[in-house]
């Protein structure tokens, strides 16, 4: 019972991971974004200032939905946080040319190891408690 309680508690510091602010610039140009691809962790906040340099773009996240435009001259801050590992792909959400449609760019969110690595102490913890009790139940009744 004394492991169990010590499976059970020893991951609680892991939750209270601190929430990373990850800063990033994307400029949107005919016909394409700089930079192409983007890096997070899972679980950062991450705020990316947009500037467009030449005409009006757009900036739509898949999987995330977000959406913005933005004018030449005037940034947009967009803040969300990454909770939703994997690929996903950022286009242009406005018609700025010939090329338009190609113009595309990566957001790669790596998943947050340390933190799927408490689930599953918690999860073991947690099996070992019900296997536990399971026992004591069966030998006491
Ligand atoms: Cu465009």
């Amino acid at each position: 019972m004394v492991l169990a309680l010590l499976v059970l508690f020893i991951p609680l510091p892991a939750q209270s991971q601190p929430n990373v602010a990850h800063r990033l610039t994307l400029n949107a140009q005919q016909f394409e974004y700089m930079p192409g691809r983007l890096e997070v962790n899972q679980g950062d906040t991450v705020i990316i200032t947009l500037t467009a340099s030449d005409v009006t773009h757009g900036f739509y996240l898949d999987g995330y939905g977000l959406e913005r435009r933005v004018v030449p001259g005037v940034s947009q801050e967009i803040v969300f946080s990454a909770d939703q590992a994997g690929k996903f792909r950022y286009r242009c959400s406005v018609s700025c040319g010939p090329m338009h449609p190609f113009m595309i760019g990566e957001l790669v969110v790596n998943t947050n190891l340390p933190f799927w690595r408490a689930i599953a102490l918690v999860a073991t913890g947690l099996i070992g408690m019900l296997i536990y009790l399971w026992k004591f139940g069966r030998t006491s009744s």
